[in-house]
């Protein structure tokens, strides 16, 4: 018998959102059970490789304490509908699902949350990514995980909630691709990253104990999701934070993390304000861009070529025009899926002021565990399209005011801050994994 197969651990998910938390708190109760026998058997044994399990499964068992506290405070912020920020935030009608949870989520995460980065590998493929262009979020997100200082970053990979996995897919195809050699690049791709798990596997206990279920990798990408296509029984527990949230693609929200794709400018900082006030936007809706992918071409088809002043579908912006004011100057922004479901014209709109139009089929909106999109956002179906004017105009204007006020309230939690800020896109992302993390619990320890 190996000490290894007698140290198993259970690992329980619950599915999607916040609220599920509300089941977490009872179970508690099992890790301080299991705390207290490991610390009074544990004088007892003699076997160093057995002693040296158990004291990791008291670093374990701390960690869960940890999050098992964190759980009953975002519970307790539920019931009494208390909050840990400022009140005076939150409105009655708010661009949050729960904002007592959320506050108090935050909360928490700032105080508890620690990340290990492991160290393996090098750059340029690791440790490191684009910072700019449409993938930007992939190499900020890297730096920030990185950088001296970070606060969140654990000191100890035992003290960690959460095991980075510090791969740019996005370098991976800017240095390994090439066109005309492209038959089994996916594989290549896919090869180099179940390399680096079955290191880090080898090499440390994490990944064993938990299936993966506590290690994330983060890809703005459109071929980020193709990692875990050779060999889903590898990842089938492992958090992938991505740009391309598409259901049709195994994208799964109770385990994956939707993210914003930001188009980074050259001093990787993109600007944000708050445009034209919403009386002054004289365009109803606008959208310049590629005409490719299906929806795309549902989208010219019908608003195409001017055919309509109100809804303006430019495929390339005549030189004269500013983009940037254009949207600054349109009520609403239509972000029409491209070749991909994601694409920075969410950012955009949000960084104008501009309330997005959603027109995208089997997407998970980015960090909607926690941000209620219907409050500053419109959905149109696909198969709407047709119809985007006469859905807009019905509009009251003062709901599209409501919408536009909260449109420059949920800029902040879009907001590119190197190092991050509270609030901002990167913790936003942090959020999204520190939730799926409280959602998972080694409940068991049986040895
Ligand atoms: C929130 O309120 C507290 C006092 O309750 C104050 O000290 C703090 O500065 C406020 N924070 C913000 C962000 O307004
Ligand atoms: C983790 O499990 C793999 C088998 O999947 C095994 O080869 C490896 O040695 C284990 N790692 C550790 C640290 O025990
Ligand atoms: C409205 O837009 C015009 C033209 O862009 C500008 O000159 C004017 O100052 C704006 N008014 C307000 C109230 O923002
Ligand atoms: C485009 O418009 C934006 C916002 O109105 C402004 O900040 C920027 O300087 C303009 N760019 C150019 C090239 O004129
Ligand atoms: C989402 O994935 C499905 C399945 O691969 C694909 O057919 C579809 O085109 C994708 N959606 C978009 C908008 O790319
Ligand atoms: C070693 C030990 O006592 N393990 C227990 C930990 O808690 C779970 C849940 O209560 C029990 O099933 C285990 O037996």
């Amino acid at each position: 018998m190996t000490m290894a197969s007698a140290t198993k651990f259970i690992i329980t998910f619950s599915l999607l959102s916040l609220l599920f938390l509300l089941f977490f708190s009872s179970t508690n109760n099992h890790i301080h059970n299991n705390l207290t026998i490991l610390s009074s058997t544990s004088r007892l044994l003699e076997d160093e490789a057995l002693f040296k399990i158990k004291k990791n499964n008291i670093a374990l068992a701390k960690v869960e304490e940890q999050l098992a506290k964190a759980r009953v405070e975002i519970h307790r912020a539920i019931v009494e509908k208390s909050l840990a920020s400022n009140g005076s935030l939150i409105t009655e009608e708010t661009i949050y699902n729960n904002p007592y949870a959320f506050f108090q989520s935050h909360t928490e995460m700032k105080k508890t949350f620690k990340i290990w980065t492991y160290k393996e590998g090098d750059i340029p493929l690791m440790h490191n990514g684009p910072m700019k262009y449409i993938y930007s979020v992939e190499g900020d997100f890297i730096e920030e995980m990185e950088r001296k200082g970070n606060t969140m970053a654990a000191r100890d990979p035992d003290e960690a909630h959460v095991f980075f996995i510090p791969i740019s897919i996005t370098n991976i195809v800017y240095y390994l691709y090439k066109p005309d050699e492209a038959f089994g690049f996916l594989e290549r791709m896919q090869a180099i990253v179940e390399d680096y798990i079955r290191v880090i596997k080898d090499k440390y206990p994490y990944w064993n104990r938990s299936n993966g279920a506590d290690h994330f990798f983060v890809s703005c990408h459109d071929w980020g999701p193709f990692v875990s296509r050779r060999n889903p029984e590898l990842f089938k527990s492992f958090i992938r934070v991505l740009c391309n949230a598409n259901r049709s693609e195994g994208f799964v929200p109770s385990r994956d993390v939707s993210m914003t794709e930001i188009n980074g400018p050259l001093n990787n900082i993109p600007t944000v304000s708050s445009g034209e006030s919403p009386h002054n936007r004289s365009i109803l809706a606008f959208f310049a861009g590629g005409n490719h992918g299906f929806v795309r071409e549902r989208l010219f088809k019908y608003w195409g070529n001017k055919q309509d002043d109100d809804i303006q579908v430019y495929s390339y912006l005549p030189k004269d025009r500013n983009y940037t004011k254009l949207l600054s100057q349109s009520k609403y922004c239509l972000c029409p899926s491209g070749y991909e479901v994601a694409s920075s014209r969410l950012t955009e709109a949000i960084y104008t002021g501009c309330v997005p139009v959603v027109i995208k089929e089997g997407y998970v909106l980015p960090y909607s565990d926690v941000l209620d999109w219907s409050q500053f956002s419109v959905q149109v179906p696909v198969d709407k399209i047709p119809k985007i004017k006469k859905i807009l105009e019905e509009i009251p204007f003062s709901k599209y005011m409501e919408m536009q006020k909260k449109v420059i309230e949920v800029q902040k939690h879009f907001k590119v801050n190197l190092p991050a800020k509270e609030f901002d896109v990167l913790h936003m992302i942090l959020h999204s994994v520190w939730l799926r993390r409280l959602n998972v619990q080694f409940n068991s320890f049986n040895s």
